[in-house]
């Protein structure tokens, strides 16, 4: 699904503003919507749990509603006019003048509909999203059902307790360690195409000596009146907007000669743009040329070994939730090259479109992760047998490859995060290796593919070892052999030596102490800034000793917000940054390491 971009042809209308809002329960829009009276006023896009001070939005178990009335303009009589949502989390159903018309699954990727029949140009309608933010079993991210949240044993066993979880009323009890901010959280635009349009760009990339090479493929849909196809042409246009290549027809291969490669920063992320047209209409879409390929042990761009510096991230922050934040975003990846870093990973989710066009344009490499967090085992049973999530999971994975595709940031796709690969390996293997299979198929890139693998018996996990990437999450020093950073060296070591011999390139895509901003000691201890410096630093100096260890993703880029529990005080403290964006003493520390720390060749 193309991305809305406004051209000589194209127009759009965002409907970000002011909507009317109204929380409903877990009955079915049908049944409660009715008539939506009484309503408030909520941002879009934004999450609605922050927006207003009161338990019932925050904690909010069901579907609310979103309704704004449109006009689509007169002028755009014609054209065919499209609704699209960017993410609308986690279902939506939408209806337009009390008609329903669309239902999606999944809070982090698009969806459209088509309304140039449904609302004719120079006519208003009433557009309502009913958005339902339940977490379950069935869902990614997955939520528990009835059983214990994420953090607290709960007490399993003791009559009282037990009594009171059955008492207690239904709520989300996530499994994941973000908060569940939930609603519009990213544009709703219209947009238009002429009748006969460009559906879709696929673009690889590829360096033949000092020459690029652009394959292309471009889909078309004509409307039966327009049948006979209209010629297709590629144009390929330097930075400065000059014509260098051009092609023909839907599919072929474009020579760029002397072409300037993307590279990530500090080098030079040069882009080129694809000017596609055919019989009226037209699309420009930026593409780098780049190369990304796993060999041996090492991780190569362009041929050569690169080595992640970097985090985790969410898309975090305060009164938006996990809205869409421009500024928020600009300003993260200034951040990230104050740091000197050079990539991170969308844990644990696609994020907003507008970040991957940022990280094209400034170089910052991305791991592109799915919402598949928290498939664990419930009450020992095996969750891939018992959690109906198999064919959504496909269906995020094609939706996510289809939607950044092209990005030359886009490096690597995680299927997931953290799963259950050790209690039941042999349904964990099947599971995760057919969807890497399919990752690989889905990708006309074929980017390497890999999954996010949670502190486990490794030795019993069939699955990680089989990725084109082995990432690990490891908290030694911090969940386990907590504050004793001489045995979490020690417990790390034994577990490098049993990677060396897997020969796979492994980074760590999660490492980290909570750090309350301010809190200081002469003797580092658990909390403190100094402790979580020391963290680094001792743990740091064991990868820096293996050749096989390709890169070093903290956890996490910021304190972000999550479930309240017995283990969080005001969210999850581990960042380099506070929430508002303030550098902790480790910030400092990975500034001065990852400056002297090159990105390619560190570790040939
Ligand atoms: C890891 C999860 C991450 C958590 C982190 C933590 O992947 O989402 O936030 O632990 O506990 O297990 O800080």
């Amino acid at each position: 699904m193309l991305y809305p971009r406004e051209n000589e042809v194209r127009m759009i209308s965002d409907l970000s503003g002011i909507w009317e809002f109204k929380l409903g329960d877990e009955r079915e829009p049908g049944e409660s919507c009715g008539k939506l009276c009484q309503m408030e006023p909520i941002a879009v896009p934004a999450s609605y749990n922050d927006q207003k001070d009161e338990r019932a939005y925050r904690e909010h178990y069901g579907w609310a509603y979103y309704r704004k009335i449109f006009a689509v303009p007169r002028c755009w009589q014609g054209q065919r006019v499209i609704l699209r949502f960017d993410a609308v989390t986690h279902r939506a159903k939408v209806y337009l003048d009390g008609t329903f018309m669309v239902e999606h699954q999944g809070g982090f990727l698009p969806f459209e509909l088509d309304i140039t029949e449904l609302v004719p140009a120079g006519r208003r309608a009433e557009l309502v999203v009913a958005v339902d933010n339940r977490v379950s079993h069935s869902t990614l991210p997955v939520g528990n059902e009835g059983s214990t949240a994420f953090f607290g044993s709960d007490n399993p066993g003791v009559p009282s307790v037990e009594a009171a979880k059955a008492w207690r009323k239904p709520g989300n009890l996530p499994n994941f360690d973000f908060f569940n901010y939930a609603g519009i959280n990213r544009p709703v635009r219209m947009y238009t195409t002429p009748k006969t349009y460009i559906e879709d760009i696929t673009l690889v990339p590829d360096i033949c000596g000092q020459d690029g090479i652009v394959k292309y493929q471009i889909q078309i849909k004509e409307t039966k009146e327009e049948a006979t196809s209209f010629p297709i042409h590629v144009d390929i246009a330097d930075d400065q907007g000059n014509i260098v290549a051009s092609g023909d027809g839907k599919s072929g291969q474009i020579m760029i000669p002397a072409a300037r490669l993307w590279w990530p920063w500090p080098g030079e992320p040069y882009l080129y743009t694809a000017i596609v047209t055919c019989g009226e209409d037209r699309y420009e879409q930026p593409f780098g040329i780049r190369t990304v390929r796993v060999e041996g042990t090492q991780f190569l761009i362009n041929g050569k070994p690169f080595y992640f510096k970097g985090f985790g991230k969410h898309e975090d922050s305060a009164f938006h939730g996990r809205g869409l934040d421009l500024c928020l975003n600009v300003k993260d990846i200034n951040l990230i090259h104050w740091l000197h870093a050079n990539s991170f990973r969308t844990s644990h989710y696609p994020y907003a479109e507008e970040m991957y066009d940022l990280c094209d344009r400034e170089g910052i490499v991305v791991i592109d992760e799915t919402p598949a967090v928290g498939i664990a085992s419930v009450d020992g049973q095996d969750p891939y047998k018992t959690f109906p999530i198999r064919r959504h999971h496909e269906k995020v994975l094609q939706d996510m490859i289809h939607r950044d595709k092209n990005h030359p940031c886009v490096v690597m796709w995680s299927m997931g995060n953290e799963p259950d690969t050790e209690h039941f390996p042999e349904s964990a293997y099947e599971y995760w290796h057919s969807l890497y299979e399919l990752s690989h198929k889905l990708d006309p890139q074929d980017r390497p593919v890999t999954f996010v693998c949670c502190q486990n018996n490794y030795e019993k996990d069939l699955v990680t070892r089989t990725m084109d990437v082995v990432c690990l999450n490891r908290y030694y020093g911090w969940y386990n052999l907590s504050g004793d950073l001489e045995s979490a060296c020690y417990g790390l070591n034994k577990e490098l030596d049993f990677w060396e011999k897997q020969k796979k390139p492994v980074m760590i895509t999660e490492y980290g102490a909570d750090a309350i901003a301010g809190i200081h000691e002469c003797v580092a201890e658990m909390f403190s800034e100094e402790f979580q410096v020391e963290f680094y630093e001792r743990q740091n100096a064991e990868f820096d000793k293996r050749s096989f260890f390709i890169g070093e993703h903290v956890w996490n880029f910021a304190d972000f917000a999550t479930i309240q529990g017995c283990m969080r005080a005001d969210g999850n403290k581990k960042g380099l940054l506070t929430r508002d964006r303030r550098p902790k003493m480790a910030a400092h520390y990975f500034k001065k390491r990852w400056s002297r720390l090159p990105d390619f060749g560190y570790k040939s």
